[in-house]
């Protein structure tokens, strides 16, 4: 091979592999107040988006094990996204609806 289209070939190939690491999104859907799927298993530095589908009602995504405080609400047609670099399950609900429950778990990128 000429030196040109080595040099070529290992740049393609480094492409190749940024391209296999890269994060993905993740959709959850909140319909008549339920998350769906209520539990996603996802690769540490992927995203998940929740989207409010329904016609009237407004939620939130709180991840209240973790102690953090409640987020805001969103409504229809509105989402929340969230990138997790930690592994772990990471368990959540639904302020205002407690009954809404779902799981995050996050494993190593392979
Ligand atoms: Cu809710």
């Amino acid at each position: 091979m000429h030196r040109s289209k080595v040099w070529l070939f290992i740049a393609a190939s480094l492409l190749c592999s940024a391209g296999q690491v890269q994060a993905k999104d993740v959709i959850v859907e909140i319909y008549k107040k339920k998350f769906i799927p209520s539990e996603v298993t996802i690769e540490a530095g992927d995203r998940v988006i929740w989207k409010n589908i329904e016609k009237r009602q407004y939620h939130n995504v709180w991840f209240k094990g973790s102690g953090e405080e409640e987020p805001d609400y969103f409504f229809p047609d509105e989402s929340y996204e969230r990138k997790f670099d930690q592994l772990g399950d990471f368990a959540y609900e639904c302020g205002p609806h407690p009954k809404m429950k779902g799981k995050v778990i996050v494993k190593k990128a392979e």
